[in-house]
């Protein structure tokens, strides 16, 4: 794609729009940024973008400014209904994401791994596995580095593994991964997306362009997987953490096993005991990795090495510390009830759990069995305690905490030795802080001062 002296607009000046206006501005484009925050509030960045001959237009979209362009690179956090986005699609501009771009100059292969949950811990992990094993990788995508960003270190030999969400997968054309994963789906980001159907149209996009030579690795214990595997053109591997499957990973007398085709030899990969994560969602995501390594060529003695020395990531189901035979962890990644419910599956029962945030229409009663089962109390927090309080009102004590600080404080001193403090939110951060993150550096703070 020539893009010398194009007139290209990226919308949005966040992490992916910052690195996608330098890239465009390195390619020779005409670049213009345009954001709905104030100058004020763009006034870290503005100075580098206006230094590097890149026009800002801050405060606000304008149509104008939109209609002008030969390309339109949007963030992923600016949702296609944009009112002044719905235009240039209207008008026929091309409208691509930061994503879409960037894998049009990336070198190398692309492993890419996407689900409602699990993606940051099984893209870090392949990361892992295959530096690891010596070939050249890079991590990016919705892990928190943009993939624009990854250009520039890539090579042929290269394998990039990249976090991809539906957000970025709205606005793919061309994006070809030689692996796709979908490690599950279940209702996520509804609010953004409209309905449940097109959440998992979005995720799809992810193996569209795969073909023949390509693999695409699927959960078959998840319902909504089997069923994209109908519409796939690749070779379609499963991973089970329940049953045998014809071809991919699945487990066998408590050891992860591999079978690269039907009927074929199944190979011992690593015993459950050795996995250093928590939770029967961590499993299928070493199956998942384990699916990926193999397909790659990556020995079983060196995934299991790889596996054996991996970490949880921060803010997901993160150990923080003891304290008075108090576990304390922090799985502010935790965003939808999905995940939070993963969570608290991951232990026997005693777990004072903090709940809230941003509510994403999401239905908590969905988890009222599991939280009868292990939760001994609920202690709500942020815009959506509200509704989490009706939704479970009668089903187990809840304390209205309203903020972490507070939640932490009632939990450690409601909390009997040997039970469990668990930050697992089922919400998004947005109300009280800048990011899932930043909720998670607070609750960590609050955890490490008690004493
Ligand atoms: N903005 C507009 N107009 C709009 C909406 C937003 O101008 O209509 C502006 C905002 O004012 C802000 C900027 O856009 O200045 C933010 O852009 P962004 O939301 O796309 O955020 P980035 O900083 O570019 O981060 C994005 C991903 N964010 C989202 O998808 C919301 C990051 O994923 C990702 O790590 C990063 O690119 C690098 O690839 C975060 C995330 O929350 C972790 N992802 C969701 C999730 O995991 O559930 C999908």
């Amino acid at each position: 794609m020539d893009l010398k002296n194009k007139r290209v607009l990226v919308v949005g000046l966040g992490k992916s729009g910052l690195s996608a206006a330098m890239f465009l501005r390195g390619q020779g484009a005409r670049v213009t940024v345009s954001d709905t925050r104030s100058a004020v509030a763009l006034a870290k960045e503005i100075p580098a973008l206006l230094e590097a001959g890149i026009m800002v237009e801050s405060g606000g979209h304008g149509l104008l400014t939109f209609r002008r362009q030969d390309l339109i690179v949007i963030s992923p956090g600016v949702p296609m209904d944009t009112p002044e986005v719905k235009q240039v699609i209207a008008f026929g501009l091309p409208v691509i994401g930061e994503l879409e771009l960037a894998s049009r100059y990336l070198q190398g292969q692309v492993v890419a791994i996407t689900g409602s949950n699990g993606k940051t811990t099984t893209t870090t992990l392949v990361g892992k596995i295959f530096s690891d094993a010596g070939v050249p990788t890079q991590v990016g995508g919705n892990i928190g580095l943009p993939v624009i960003d990854l250009v520039a270190g890539s090579t042929s030999d290269t394998v990039n593994v990249l976090e991809v969400s539906s957000f970025q997968l709205e606005t793919v054309e061309e994006f070809h991964p030689r692996i796709a994963v979908i490690l599950n789906i279940t209702p996520d980001h509804l609010d953004r997306h409209g309905s449940f159907e097109s959440y998992v149209k979005a995720k799809e996009r992810i193996f569209a362009r795969q073909d023949a030579k390509d693999f695409l690795v699927l959960n078959g214990d998840d319902r909504v997987t089997q069923v994209c595997a109908a519409r796939a053109k690749s070779e379609v591997y499963w991973f089970s953490g329940t049953k045998a499957v014809r071809r991919g990973a699945f487990v066998r007398d408590g050891v992860i096993v591999w079978v690269e085709k039907e009927g074929g030899t199944t190979e011992p990969v690593i015993p459950i005991s050795e996995i250093p994560l928590k939770g029967a969602h961590n499993v299928e995501n070493v199956l998942a990795a384990v699916c990926t390594a193999r397909l790659s060529k990556i020995p079983a003695e060196s995934v299991r090495t790889s596996v054996k020395s991996f970490r949880a990531v921060e803010h997901r189901l993160e150990f923080l510390r003891k304290l008075n035979e108090v576990e304390y962890y922090n799985d502010s990644k935790a965003t939808n009830v999905d995940a939070a419910m993963k969570a608290v599956a991951s232990f026997p029962g005693g777990i004072h759990l903090i709940l809230g945030g941003k509510d994403k229409d999401s239905d908590y009663t969905t988890m009222t069995e599991l939280l009868k089962k292990r939760v001994k109390v609920v202690y709500t927090v942020g815009s959506a305690a509200e509704k989490i309080e009706r939704q479970l009102h009668g089903v187990l004590k809840i304390i209205s905490a309203q903020t972490i600080e507070k939640a932490v404080a009632e939990a450690a001193k409601a909390a009997a030795p040997g039970e469990v403090v668990l930050l697992s939110p089922a919400c998004s951060s947005f109300d009280q802080f800048e990011n899932y993150e930043h909720r998670g550096r607070v609750f960590r703070q609050a955890v490490m001062e008690l004493d």
